[in-house]
């Protein structure tokens, strides 16, 4: 048993909880939280880690959605429009993918994990970040991709995703979780889709897809028009869209732990679909600034709830949840700065463990014991804005604990 204390406890649970002068109890798991002076009093012969003044303790950060093969990017590919991005990516991809070998990547992870992060949802397109995922303290719920629109090539396609399943499911283990991703209602072919799930349906795996991220995405699914139509005729001879988003969205009944990406432009009918498959949306606000020139309009989510992701630096110049953190806040500026940054810090913890389905994210009796400390610059007077001083001012962490460990 262990325990630390904290100028300030963010719990991030239903009530909101903060303790000033806090302290958590906690083996793997959390013990109870309470006041300092209450602590010392319960367990007074336990050594108790003081923190200095101006300290923060909080769940550790969950980025939802991120490719770590394609952290070999920094300057290569082309923003501002997804058809420009999407070409960039087919011409440098080899590249990229070889530069982003087991040591860059767990370079990247280190980096994640000094700037607050403790879990990530990891799209794994190929398994090349397998061992480095594996290796890393960071807990992983790994998303095995499956892609291909072409109907001759579907038995290729799946019999290669099982096999990279099959061999994440070897590494199995209480902080690397293999689970199921398809990348996007355009490029997975629906019969692919219904069989991946059937999978994810009958193992209890995680699912995750890309969905309606770009306008060229929204005008090939719904009209079979758009830049899309050129892409797919020169590099794959098919002329129509493999799915409708409605079509698509009725394959993932029954799914326990679902998510979306992006979803900026879907429709109402769409995003009702996706509150009653339960499911939640992945937000990537530097991606989509990026890659479209568009954010995802949060007012029409109603109660699906939202996580934050960064997306690979094929999409976002970091991977630190706090950057993505304050971007976020910058460019959802029609949204009340004090209030909206305790929305943004439980997207992107209690959230994010409900969209990969796990028992974290928050500080509360019996959830994992996954957190972060950082100090502050200075005192907090106004409690109600410690959650918009947490965004601005951070950007490295002091300890990192999971699993009840500090690592
Ligand atoms: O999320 C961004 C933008 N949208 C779609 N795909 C990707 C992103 N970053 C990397 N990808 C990968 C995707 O996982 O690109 C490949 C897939 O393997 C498809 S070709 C764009
Ligand atoms: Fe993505």
């Amino acid at each position: 048993m262990k325990i630390i204390s904290a100028s300030w406890v963010v719990s991030c649970d239903e009530n909101d909880r903060i303790i000033k002068d806090g302290a958590v109890v906690f083996d793997e798991k959390i013990i109870e939280l309470n006041t300092l002076l209450e602590i010392e009093k319960k367990y007074p012969n336990i050594e108790i880690k003081k923190l200095e003044k101006n300290s923060i303790l909080m769940p550790g950060l969950i980025n939802s959605h991120v490719h770590l093969e394609f952290s070999g990017n920094s300057t290569t590919l082309k923003y501002g429009n997804f058809y420009a991005w999407l070409n960039s990516v087919i011409r440098y991809r080899e590249d990229l993918i070889n530069k982003a070998n087991t040591k860059l990547i767990t370079a990247k992870l280190e980096k994640m994990k000094k700037t607050g992060t403790t879990t990530i949802g990891a799209i794994s397109s190929y398994s090349f970040d397998i061992e480095a995922c594996i290796n890393a303290p960071i807990n992983t719920v790994f998303f095995c991709e499956v892609i291909g629109s072409k109907a001759d090539m579907i038995d290729t396609l799946f019999a290669d995703f099982k096999s990279r399943l099959n061999n994440a499911k070897k590494f199995a283990s209480k902080n690397f979780i293999p689970a199921i991703a398809i990348h996007s209602p355009y490029s997975v072919h629906p019969f692919l889709v219904r069989e991946t799930l059937n999978l994810a349906r009958s193992e209890n795996l995680a699912v995750s897809s890309h969905f309606l991220e770009s306008r060229e995405e929204f005008d090939w699914l719904h009209k079979d028009e758009g830049s899309f139509l050129e892409f797919f005729k020169n590099f794959l001879n098919q002329e129509k869209a493999v799915s409708k988003p409605m079509e698509f969205l009725n394959l993932f009944s029954n799914i326990k732990n679902l998510s979306f990406t992006h979803c900026v432009e879907a429709s109402n009918n769409d995003l009702e679909k996706i509150r009653d498959l339960g499911a939640s949306i992945n937000h990537c606000v530097t991606s989509n600034r990026l890659l479209n020139n568009t954010k995802l309009d949060l007012d029409r989510l109603g109660e699906i709830p939202f996580t934050i992701g960064t997306d690979g630096l094929s999409s976002n110049n970091s991977l630190s949840m706090f950057d993505e953190l304050r971007n976020a806040l910058m460019v959802h500026y029609d949204k009340n700065v004090v209030e909206f940054s305790k929305k943004l810090i439980k997207a992107a913890t209690v959230n994010g463990s409900r969209a990969l389905g796990l028992n974290k994210g928050k500080l509360e009796k019996d959830f994992d014991a996954d957190m972060i400390t950082f100090t502050l610059p200075d005192k907090i007077e106004e409690k109600e804005d410690l959650f918009m001083q947490i965004i601005l001012h951070t950007k490295f962490v002091d300890n990192v604990i999971i699993g009840g460990e500090y690592v």
